[in-house]
């Protein structure tokens, strides 16, 4: 399936939560519409799901979950390899390599990484701070040069160029300088509950919409979603409202939108109305996500199958890489 004259991308997900429409507007529809045009490999990143405090179970029923919202989102497996990053252990290998000349000041640096650690200040460990390494490691040991992401992965791509630079200067020209791929209009969706942060699954299950959410869970959060007491009189519309508007236009189309955009601009928007055609407009889109879910469920086998398929494809060009990055460093084979 992997060709030599299309570009390689990788991205990844952490299964810490479901799928949510920040994940889905900011990322994988970027990853269908890429499994067309380029070689892509896709993978569920368990390994970083682990940097932030997590449930054992909880971690293996997310990542199945997870692997069915990408199937059920389009992600086609006989087009790209979607595979599970625990399951290729030349992830941590490269990592470890990447991680002895990554310099501590480099990830002290990431924003991630501060954010995550005044979140959770009982939670600090190596894994935490080396997060960005093994990111590096993932794109790296496929040799990707495109990185479909929203924009808060840009610092961790960035990131992978400097000690790509770093690790060719040291050991000759071995990798390439990826880049990220981010859709500005939908670069960071915002959370329902507190829309100056970004939608995340680890704001809790009010804050973000599961792809696979039932029409009235949607409904529910949509309705209650964070808004302002009506249009200020600067005209500077509110994270919340912005959000909501974002949302309509993503899911509804721009006719709907520029609709409620008049409104809002005539100061006689209802924002229970512009809720309600929200709410409708993700209900109607999302379903044939939800329906390709309960197919998917049905089905355990074909997951089996599309795993251990990918699998063996995307361990057989890590391997490739691997071999390389070893006898260039010095390792005794
Ligand atoms: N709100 C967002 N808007 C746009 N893109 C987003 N992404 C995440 N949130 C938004 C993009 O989705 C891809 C996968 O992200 P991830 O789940 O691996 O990691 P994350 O960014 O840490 O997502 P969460 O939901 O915020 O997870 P938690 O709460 O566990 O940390 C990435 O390309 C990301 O940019």
């Amino acid at each position: 399936m992997i060709t030599v004259e299309k570009e390689r991308v990788f991205s990844g997900m952490r299964p810490t939560g479901r799928m949510h429409l920040g994940n889905y507007l900011g990322a994988v529809q970027n990853w269908v519409r890429m499994q067309d045009t380029h070689d892509c490999i896709y993978a569920i990143v368990d390994y970083h799901a682990m940097t932030t405090p997590y449930d054992p179970e909880e971690l293996n029923a997310d990542a199945r979950n997870m692997l069915i919202d990408l199937l059920a989102s389009g992600i086609d497996p006989e087009k790209c390899m979607l595979v599970v990053q625990s399951q290729i252990p030349q992830h941590t290998e490269l990592a470890w390599i990447l991680g002895t000349i990554t310099p501590l000041s480099w990830l002290e640096r990431v924003p991630t990484y501060k954010e995550k650690a005044d979140m959770h200040p009982d939670y600090l460990h190596l894994g935490l701070l080396g997060y960005p390494v093994l990111m590096s490691a993932d794109i790296l040991v496929y040799r990707a040069t495109r990185v479909p992401v929203g924009d808060d992965q840009k610092p961790h791509v960035e990131l992978t160029r400097e000690i790509v630079r770093r690790f060719n200067h040291l050991f000759g020209e071995t990798f390439p300088e990826p880049q990220a791929r981010i859709r500005r209009e939908t670069a960071r969706i915002m959370s329902l509950t507190e829309p100056e942060k970004k939608m995340s699954k680890s704001l809790g299950p009010q804050s973000y919409i599961g792809i696979g959410e039932e029409p009235e869970d949607i409904r529910g959060k949509i309705m209650s979603a964070v808004t302002d007491a009506g249009p200020p009189a600067d005209g500077q519309m509110s994270p919340g409202v912005a959000n909501l508007f974002l949302l309509l236009e993503c899911f509804g189309g721009d006719d709907i939108s520029s609709e409620f955009e008049q409104q809002y601009e005539d100061r006689s928007i209802r924002y229970v109305q512009l809720k309600e055609a929200t709410a409708e407009a993700i209900i109607e889109s999302l379903a044939p996500i939800r329906k390709k879910r309960r197919e998917l469920l049905e089905n355990p086998q074909l997951l089996e199958r599309i795993m251990e398929r990918s699998r063996e494809e995307a361990a057989a060009l890590a391997e490739e890489t691997m071999q390389d990055v070893r006898a260039r460093i010095g390792l005794l084979r």
